[in-house]
C-alpha cells in the first residue's frame, strides 16, 4: 500500500443519495495517481446501462475504470475501507467494463487499454445458466465487495448480466455478495462547486446620479 496515497473526502453538500455510505467524492492523489475523483452511488436498482447514464448525466463522469493495481487499491481503500472493510457496503457495484460487443473481448467505457484485471475466483464465466446469466450470458462488470479469498487484491471482479442480481430476488436470497448495491463513478474534473463570482458593484447609483444631473441641466435651461 502506498504511504503517500492520500484522499480528500469532501463535504456533505456534494452528496445526493440519502443514507448512502461514503457518498462523497474522493480524489486519487500521490505518486502515480491520475488525480481523478471517485464516489459510490448506492441505489440498489440501476441496471448497467441506467447506472452508466446516471454516472454521466447526474455525476459528470462515467462508470469507474480500474486500469492498474494501484487504482484497485485506491478504490477499495478510499471507498470501501480497505484492510478495515466496511461491511455495510457488502454486495456488488458496477464498473465501466463490458464485453457486450464481442464475447470475451473486454473493454473499458473510456477506451482505455484493457490490461490489468482483478477477476474473482472462476471469473469471468459468462454464465448462461438461470438465474445467473440471461440469453446473452454475462457481459457487464461488477466489483464484489468484499474479499475474494482467492484474489491477492480486495474487491474481486465478476461478469454479470445487464440487470445485475437484485436483493429482492428470492433466487439470490442467500448470496449477499451478489446483491446489486449501486455503482462507482469516476470523473476527471473537480466536482467541487466553483466559488460564487464576486458581484460587480451596483451600477444603479451612478446611473441615477447621471439622470439627476441631466434633469438639473434641463431645469436650468428651462
Ligand atoms: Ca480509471
Ligand atoms: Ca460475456
Ligand atoms: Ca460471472
Amino acid at each position: 500500500m502506498r504511504t503517500a496515497l492520500t484522499s480528500v473526502a469532501l463535504g456533505a453538500a456534494l452528496t445526493l443519495a440519502a443514507g448512502a455510505a461514503k457518498a462523497t467524492w474522493v480524489q486519487w492523489t500521490g505518486p502515480g495517481a491520475t488525480g481523478n475523483w471517485y464516489r459510490l452511488v448506492e441505489d440498489g436498482a440501476s441496471r448497467w446501462t441506467v447506472a452508466r447514464a446516471r454516472a454521466q448525466t447526474e455525476f459528470g463522469g462515467d462508470l469507474a475504470t480500474i486500469t492498474s493495481a494501484d487504482e484497485q487499491r485506491f478504490i477499495t481503500s478510499a471507498l470501501f475501507g480497505g484492510s478495515q472493510p466496511d461491511e455495510t457496503l457488502r454486495g456488488s457495484w458496477w464498473l465501466g467494463g463490458t464485453d457486450a460487443a464481442s464475447e470475451g473481448a473486454w473493454t473499458w467505457v473510456t477506451g482505455e487499454p484493457w490490461s490489468f484485471t482483478n477477476w474473482g475466483e472462476s471469473q469471468p464465466d459468462n454464465n448462461t445458466n438461470p438465474p445467473f446469466g440471461d440469453a446473452n450470458g454475462e457481459d457487464y462488470l461488477q466489483l464484489v465487495w468484499r474479499t475474494d479469498p482467492t484474489s491477492t487484491l480486495l474487491g474481486g471482479w465478476n461478469d454479470v448480466r445487464e440487470t445485475g442480481y437484485l436483493a429482492s430476488d428470492p433466487s439470490f436470497e442467500t448470496l449477499p455478495n451478489l446483491w446489486l448495491r449501486g455503482f462507482i463513478v469516476e470523473r476527471t474534473s473537480d466536482p467541487r462547486p466553483r466559488p460564487e463570482p464576486v458581484p460587480a458593484p451596483p451600477a444603479l447609483p451612478l446611473f441615477a446620479a447621471a439622470l439627476l444631473g441631466l434633469a438639473a441641466v434641463r431645469l436650468r435651461r428651462a
